[in-house]
């Protein structure tokens, strides 16, 4: 079997775009899976990520049992902490977040990690996580988003995005397998179609862009701006009839 990062390689070559729909296990309830699964299998969505902020060790690793009952696409953990690693998932997105200045974020949680992640079968994908900062609904700054908060890191400003390439680059030299353009989960606004663009420019990696996005034109904005996969989560929670846009 194609390992998942192979596979998102091949497609990238083929410019095919790739589809993940984030659950989160603090706000999906396992009796709903079913349900929801098989209006996912029916869509586009190509991978499933699962992950975030703050959940309770234990819910993750049951969640993804119910998952795989339901879809034989691939399950890749997106984790907030390293009580979310199971290796019942396929693959994990080893996640150092290079736009912030936290060393928990950069290694720590990493080297805390490794004890659960020798003895599995994961497939570990290291991958830049660069949050940009959330723009405001109405007026004076932007919501902080849950990953600000938890990480206790401040994200790159839009308007700063020479920062952002070059964090993005950054990342790429130092080896890891993807960058990942992080809005923030519920972000008010995508990441501009702009900025996608310039990162894209400067990169030889897959580039994955989330957070905030809520309708097709919005994905499709994105890919069109060089996002190789883009993830969506808060839509799908919010409207499962958002699928029905998505249909294979
Ligand atoms: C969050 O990028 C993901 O980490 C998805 O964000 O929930 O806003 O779709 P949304």
């Amino acid at each position: 079997m194609n390992s998942i990062y192979q596979n998102i390689i091949a497609e990238k070559a083929k410019a095919e775009k790739l589809l993940a729909v984030l659950i989160d296990p603090d706000k999906m309830k396992v009796e709903h899976m079913s349900n929801f699964m098989s209006k996912v299998n029916q869509s586009i969505a190509t991978h499933i990520f699962v992950g975030g902020s703050e959940v309770d060790e234990g819910l993750t690793e049951t969640l993804v049992i119910e998952i795989k009952k339901h879809t034989n696409l691939p399950v890749v953990l997106f984790p907030g902490d390293i009580v979310q690693i199971t290796d019942k998932a396929d693959g994990i997105l080893f996640l150092s977040l290079i736009s912030g200045r936290n060393p928990d974020y950069l290694i720590g949680k990493h080297v805390e990690a490794v004890s659960r992640l020798k003895h599995s079968n994961l497939e570990v994908i290291p991958t830049g996580y660069i949050l940009i900062e959330n723009l405001p609904a109405v007026k004076h700054g932007g919501k902080e988003t849950a990953v600000q908060r938890v990480s206790e890191t401040k994200p790159i400003p839009r308007k700063k995005v020479q920062t952002i390439k070059d964090t993005a680059k950054a990342g790429e030299l130092l080896g890891m397998k993807f960058i990942y353009l992080e809005a923030g989960s519920g972000a008010t606004h995508p990441i501009e179609a702009g900025i996608i663009s310039e990162v894209k420019q400067q990169l030889n990696i897959p580039l994955i862009v989330g957070g905030g996005i809520r309708t097709k034109a919005d994905m499709e904005s994105a890919y069109k701006a060089g996002a190789d996969l883009v993830v969506i989560g808060t839509a799908f929670e919010a409207d499962e009839t958002f699928f029905d846009e998505l249909i294979k």
